[in-house]
């Protein structure tokens, strides 16, 4: 296999989510840009730039929502050489420090977010993210007695993972319906879950449902942990974009040939839903926990990206 198709592969392992979560996918497009790049050696300065572009552009038009992608791409290809070797080497050192940084941070994420959580804590959870799993099962190994209720999440059924995580962890754990999630709630002391995106004025873009968790955890006073590296606070809402909510395939929702015989339906299936800040009590970062209104303040202090009107 060429330099080429092991990025398309890549690529291809993200948009069909066998590679998948704000996270891994940040890693795994930051990793997959170094090999690439390492393969352009013999190229001219100028050609190479194009290349790298190209990789970019193949890798970030992958999924739209979750930032950390794009993030993770900018940070791992920027470069000041004006030789390719230099390139090469300061965009693999970019690559180096961004993943290192990315699975430091998880276990950061952890500490600080397990002094959220007490001895008998009943934990909610919502598809499956390694950042919030982290600040579960740090708080786990510290010795508290919790207990987590797992959503379902319909329809790529992503609790499945998180299920199987925490049994293999032997946290207790029950699964519940995506519907189910209201009437539980009250059995419930914090919900806690991860971040595909966080805007610059603290709204949180996670799996389609998450916002319904909120919604029912404010009704019943209950907190809302979000757990989100600092890579995951999207620059561009800075000026003034929207993150982009993706629409995945109807398959996904319902079987293709039943559809079929449905010609007056159609379905929607939106991967990604906004939860208003005033619904998030805390976000767990790896550099500390703040208040969805600090936002600004991580994407100045923490990203660093330089922003293009
Ligand atoms: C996964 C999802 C996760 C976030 C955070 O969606 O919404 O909560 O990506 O995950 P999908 P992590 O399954 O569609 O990728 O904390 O692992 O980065």
């Amino acid at each position: 296999m060429d330099a080429k198709e092991d990025l398309n592969t890549t690529a291809e392992k993200i948009k069909t989510m066998e590679i998948r979560g704000a996270g891994r996918i940040a890693v795994a497009a930051s990793a997959a840009l170094r090999d690439y790049v390492m393969t352009l050696k013999s190229l001219p300065m100028s050609e190479f730039n194009v290349k790298l572009e190209e990789a970019a552009k193949i890798l970030v038009d992958t999924r739209p929502t979750a930032v950390s992608l794009p993030n993770a791409v900018a940070l791992t290809k920027r470069h000041s050489a004006n030789n390719v070797y230099d390139a090469i080497d300061e965009i693999a050192k970019n690559a180096e420090k961004f993943i290192t940084n990315a699975e430091q941070a998880l276990g950061k994420i952890g500490k600080i977010g397990a002094e959220r959580i007490h001895d008998g804590d009943v934990i909610m959870t919502h598809c499956n993210s390694h950042a919030a799993l982290s600040i579960i099962k740090t708080a786990f190994d510290q010795g508290k007695d919790i207990s987590v209720i797992a959503t379902e999440s319909r329809p790529r059924r992503q609790g499945f993972i998180t299920i199987r995580e925490l049994n293999d962890y032997g946290i207790p754990t029950t699964l519940i319906v995506d519907s189910a999630v209201r009437l539980t709630m009250k059995e419930v002391d914090l919900v806690v879950v991860g971040a595909d995106s966080i805007t610059v004025n603290g709204a949180l873009i996670n799996k389609i449902g998450t916002s319904q968790l909120a919604m029912a955890a404010q009704e019943a006073r209950k907190n809302v942990i979000v757990a989100a590296e600092t890579y995951k606070f999207s620059p561009r809402t800075l000026l003034g974009e929207m993150v982009e909510i993706e629409d995945r395939s109807s398959d996904e929702v319902i079987d293709a040939d039943i559809l079929k015989e449905l010609p007056n339906v159609k379905v929607r299936n939106p991967a990604f839903d906004v939860t208003p800040a005033e619904y998030i009590d805390l976000i767990i970062t790896e550099v500390g926990a703040f208040p969805p209104a600090m936002a600004f303040t991580i994407l100045r202090d923490y990203l660093g990206l330089e922003i293009e009107v």
